[in-house]
């Protein structure tokens, strides 16, 4: 073999997600039966809608449709952080976003690790959502300083793990049996251990303190948390979620079911109750249990420039004060009904959202204009109205921080709800992640401007070779 035959990163990344899913059924039965239930939807839709059917074979990976799109980790340390986005460099992931989730009642803040770029996003989008645990938050000192401690001990990476990321970094790439162990080593970070870190008597202060905190600092590493497939209709894979023996969360997050899908509509099922093991000062081992681990689905739409983004959060913002979802389900549909209501306002085809400069989209010459020529470089809005260049809307790739606190805490628990005052702090994440975020807004920009220069270029430089 060849010294410099490294595998790509994007293969790395699509045999991690691979290996990750096929963990996490075995470890959750419940989430292949989500999958079965995803794949079964997925098939139903496609086979009612030719055009859907059509337009993915186009632009996606129809064979892939129903596989993960992400996963989450909540981390202890800024340590564990930049050790993360290092692994997580060499399978072409990439910080993106900084979200805050302390206004929502959950002592965190995060980022996503995802591929950047259209190439990379079509190869396998897999991204995982990663959280830092804020013991900031946390008002009492003493118990604060006792978390710290028994993070500090842990090693959330095997030593095979951190090896080949060194290596990956000296030498630009693994080979491919490198690869293969990388991907192996650093899939035991995301193992579930049912021995807890802790003493039970610990693991039930943490508790009180945030049913978060006890999850980050009680055990050995940030196990998988959830994984999410795409649905291509979440309504009704939430419909039939307790056919399966399986309970939704109350609502769907995101925006309501529209023509023109926006951003990212979610939804999961409870997390499970598990047994676990907590090790006594004298060493003996007590049983107890621990909820933590869930399945979730997603459904993509456009992503929105800062300006439908606004709108986006003043009409969610306006459901919520009509009607706020409760966490038991019964007002949900009251809250569906707000969220329509008040859903009105915002525009529904695409050529609507696109004048009012509320979405980003990927612009491409049509038949007419693939055959046209032109002296000189001509106004957008023109070459449309006249039939040379077509537009697509480009798909949300990111995160929403009120959807992402509904999972959470879905997931934690009614009684966990807990105030905690504003304080993102995006520069101290910068710090312990070790280099700033990508700010998600300027990257669609980029792509979006790229495909207007590719038109306009196209269209003059056919006059040029004439
Ligand atoms: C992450 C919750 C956020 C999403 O899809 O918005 C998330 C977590 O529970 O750790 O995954
Ligand atoms: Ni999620």
């Amino acid at each position: 073999m060849k010294e410099n035959s490294f595998v790509s990163a994007d293969d790395i990344r699509s045999a991690f997600s691979a290996a990750m899913s096929l963990m996490y059924r075995e470890e959750v039965p419940a989430y292949g039966t989500l999958m079965e239930l995803v794949a079964r939807v997925n098939g139903e839709t496609l086979s009612a809608d030719a055009t859907l059917k059509g337009r993915l074979e186009a632009t996606d990976s129809l064979e892939r449709i129903s596989e993960e799109r992400h996963g989450a980790i909540r981390l202890g340390t800024p340590a564990e952080l930049s050790m993360m986005r290092r692994v997580f460099a060499v399978m072409g992931m990439y910080p993106v976003g900084y979200y805050d989730l302390s206004t929502a009642g959950v002592p965190v803040h995060s980022t996503a690790f995802r591929p950047v770029g259209d190439a990379a996003l079509k190869h396998n989008p897999f991204r995982v959502f990663t959280s830092l645990l804020r013991l900031d938050l946390i008002s009492d000192e003493a118990l604060r300083a006792e978390a710290e401690a028994i993070l500090k001990e842990r090693r959330i990476f095997t030593s095979g793990a951190v090896e080949l990321t060194e290596k990956a970094e000296r030498d630009g790439g693994l080979d491919k049996a490198d690869a293969e162990r990388f991907v192996a080593e650093v899939l035991e970070t995301f193992r579930w251990h049912d021995e807890a870190n802790v003493s039970a008597g610990m693991y039930e202060r943490l508790h009180d303190a945030h049913r978060l905190i006890a999850d980050v600092v009680s055990f050995k590493g940030p196990h998988i948390n959830h994984l999410t497939p795409r649905t291509l209709d979440i309504d009704r894979v939430q419909a039939l979620m307790p056919e399966y023996g399986i309970a939704p969360k109350a609502v769907v997050e995101g925006p309501p079911t529209r023509k023109c899908p926006v951003l990212l509509r979610q939804t999961s099922f409870k997390a499970l109750e598990e047994p676990v093991s907590f090790r006594d000062a004298d060493g003996s081992w007590k049983t107890g249990s621990h909820t933590a681990r869930f399945g979730e689905i997603e459904q993509r739409g456009i992503a929105l420039t800062p300006e439908g983004r606004g709108l986006y959060d003043r009409l969610l913002d306006e459901s919520r004060k009509i009607v706020r979802p409760a966490a038991d389900g019964s007002n949900a549909r009251e809250y569906e009904a707000a969220l329509a209501q008040v859903f009105e306002a915002f525009p529904d085809s695409w050529a609507e959202l696109r004048e009012a400069g509320l979405g980003y989209f990927s612009y491409s010459l049509t038949d007419k204009g693939r055959r046209t020529k032109l002296p000189g470089r001509r106004d957008l809005n023109s070459l449309i109205a006249d039939g040379l260049v077509q537009f697509d809307p480009i798909v949300y790739e990111d995160f929403l921080p009120v959807s992402a606190a509904g999972i959470f805490q879905s997931n934690l628990g009614d009684g966990a709800q807990q105030e905690f005052e504003a304080s993102p702090n995006q520069k101290r994440f910068e710090t312990d992640l070790g280099v700033a975020v990508l700010n998600e807004f300027d990257h669609y920009a980029g792509i979006e401007q790229a495909s207007i220069e590719g038109c306009l270029k196209a269209l003059t430089a056919a006059m040029a070779a004439e």
